[in-house]
């Protein structure tokens, strides 16, 4: 009772007996007498709990013995406590009748249930980010460009069930000029782990990274995670280049190696740099022939190779692999299908349509190309499309379902595949995105500026049958906001199929976490997530993105929301010093469904 008070929640409860019962302050008491003779209470200790979440009926009373009933049964002691949980929304009402030979008392109680939460953001679960160098430079106060997360992971490093939350920034005076035509300084990119130490996250990184956080590269989006060395913890590779925004004319800064992290012996991760210097988009992994991981990827501007990388004992090896197909420098995903063991289809974007894909097959040990694909559009002809620096391109106009499209050069195209299991006992599926870049307002010949441009997601599976690659739109029912964020792959609710999450995005508007449920025919439904997925966010923070994991590991998906931007504008707007809660942490609190 006494903690109840200090919570300050409204006590519920009578007392009836005598005539003049105190019906207490709060809307939802009720309360009843049948007979002056008995004194009885009768309180709960909330009177808005949780759906589904405990809270105890307490009562007294100077008889012999009670009952309850309304909505709890069975007989009771003439004062005591119980604990109870119910799982009807709404009001509830709990009554005990008592007597003592044949006097008797009655009192009620009534509580509402409120719908659980999805998510409940656990304040201040992150260091404070404006105290790390490399995150905020405090030295410079005209620098409007703190770190910029542009790729993000979830791995459990340390193999205790819970996840690790893992941040690669781009940081270093190529990113801080962004868009100056001469840097002469490439960016830099570097690495932040943090791990979850009872509710909150403290940067682990120099426990779980064998040696520096620079990765003397940029990164792109795309991340790959596969066990490379077979020691039982997956290792993460992401493609990398040094395209920070400075124009193309500074030539070789550009390309970069592939990066890795890789589990050692010690526990610890290595980050190793591996394969040619190329402007790298594209990252992956395969099963050969002889069964053995491989990682590849691909970028412009030099010629495409079918390289691999492998782990032998002690370093990634490459070689060129002939036999492979060269993979797409965009997206691409290997599958295992049909009880391989090793991958025997490739799914990809093609190099010549930004809207098509292709396929290869294995047969036989033979990799063979397959058809090529992509949504039916028109072509309508070509524009005048001038980019953020005033330079002029030719660009193709394609009307694709109604719409116009910016069809070749425009930065659209097939992005994110992943594999997901559409149907729990089939071989997965190819899930990827279209990121169409969408011509508003569009007037023939008036030519195209980018910011007349606008991103749009359209989501789409593949899969090879009958030695054909086919391809299907996805619908989601109860979605209208299809604006680009990152998309994972993953099952949210445990069901054994495969979910789709997009992320925050780039848009500040979009302020939900946007989760698909597999429907298990082949469609899926947008979780109306209601207050509760709504993130908040510092306002002076331009562009935020979001990565669901279940953190804690307690079987219900929580989400990390971090600051991430495209870096063609300042990150931060106004006076602003501090990045403080600028990462969130929001707690799954109850499972979706
Ligand atoms: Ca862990
Ligand atoms: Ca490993
Ligand atoms: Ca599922
Ligand atoms: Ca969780």
């Amino acid at each position: 009772m006494k903690k109840l008070l200090s919570l300050g929640l409204p006590l519920i409860l009578t007392a009836c007996g005598g005539g003049g019962s105190d019906s207490g302050s709060s809307p939802s008491i009720s309360a009843s007498s049948t007979n002056t003779d008995i004194s009885v209470t009768l309180s709960a200790s909330e009177s808005n709990p949780y759906q589904g979440t405990g809270f105890t009926l307490s009562w007294t009373s100077n008889a012999k013995s009670c009952t309850a009933s309304g909505d709890w049964t069975g007989s009771l002691d003439p004062t005591g406590s119980k604990s109870t949980t119910t799982n009807t929304l709404g009001m509830t009402t709990y009554t005990i009748n008592c007597v003592d030979g044949n006097k008797s008392g009655t009192a009620s109680v009534s509580v509402t249930t409120r719908d659980k939460p999805f998510f409940v953001e656990v304040p201040n679960a992150f260091p404070d980010p404006t105290d790390n160098y490399w995150f905020f430079d405090k030295s410079k106060p005209g620098n409007r460009y703190p770190g910029q997360a542009v790729a993000t992971a979830s791995i459990d490093l340390n193999n205790d069930g819970k996840k690790e939350f893992i941040m690669v920034l781009h940081k270093g005076l190529g990113h801080d000029l962004y868009f100056a035509q001469y840097v002469s300084e490439p960016c830099k990119t570097t690495t932040v782990v943090y791990e979850l130490n009872g509710e909150v996250f403290v940067d682990a990184t120099d426990k779980y990274l064998e040696t520096n956080r620079d990765f003397g590269a940029c990164v792109d989006m795309n991340s790959a995670t596969v066990d490379i060395n077979g020691d039982g913890k997956l290792d993460i590779f992401f493609s990398s280049n040094q395209e920070d925004g400075r124009l193309s004319d500074a030539g070789s800064y550009m390309s970069s190696q592939l990066v890795g992290w890789v589990s050692q012996p010690n526990g610890k991760y290595k980050i190793v740099k591996f394969g040619e210097y190329k402007w790298h988009h594209s990252i992956g992994w395969g099963v050969d022939d002889t069964n053995k991981v491989f990682v590849t990827g691909n970028g412009y501007p030099s010629s495409m190779v079918n390289t691999k990388h492998v782990w032998n004992n002690t370093s990634l090896v490459t070689s060129t692999d002939t036999s492979l197909p060269i993979v797409s420098p965009v997206s691409f995903l290997f599958q295992s299908i049909n009880g391989s063991k090793s991958s025997n289809v490739l799914i990809q974007q093609t190099f010549a349509i930004q809207y098509g894909a292709e396929a290869y097959v294995k047969q036989n040990g033979v990799w063979r190309k397959l058809n090529m694909i992509s949504p039916s559009y028109k072509s309508v002809g070509e524009e005048t499309f001038t980019v953020w620096n005033g330079d002029k391109r030719k660009v193709q106009v394609l009307n694709i379902d109604g719409q116009m499209v910016v069809g070749t050069g425009g930065g659209t195209g097939l992005d994110s595949l992943c594999n997901l299991k559409l149907y729990k006992d089939k071989d997965p599926v190819a899930v990827g995105a279209y990121t169409l870049s969408v011509i508003d307002n569009y007037v023939p010949g008036a030519g195209i500026k980018e910011t007349q441009v606008r991103g749009q997601n359209a989501f789409v599976s593949f899969s090879v049958e009958n030695n054909l690659l086919q391809y299907k739109m996805i619908t989601i029912k109860g979605e209208t906001n299809f604006d680009p964020g990152k998309i994972q792959c993953m099952d949210v609710n445990g069901d054994g199929y495969d979910d789709i999450v997009v992320g925050i995005g780039r848009d500040k508007s979009i302020t939900s976490k946007r989760i698909y449920l597999n429907k298990k025919d082949g469609t899926f439904e947008k979780v109306n997530l209601g207050s509760s997925g709504l993130l908040a966010m510092l306002t002076q923070i331009d562009l935020y993105g979001s990565h669901m994991a279940d953190f804690n590991n307690d079987g219900v998906m929580d989400v990390v929301v971090y600051p991430s931007n495209p870096g063609y504008k300042p990150q931060i707007t106004g006076s602003f010093t501090s990045m403080h809660n600028s990462i969130k942490f929001y707690k799954g609190f109850k499972a979706l469904q």
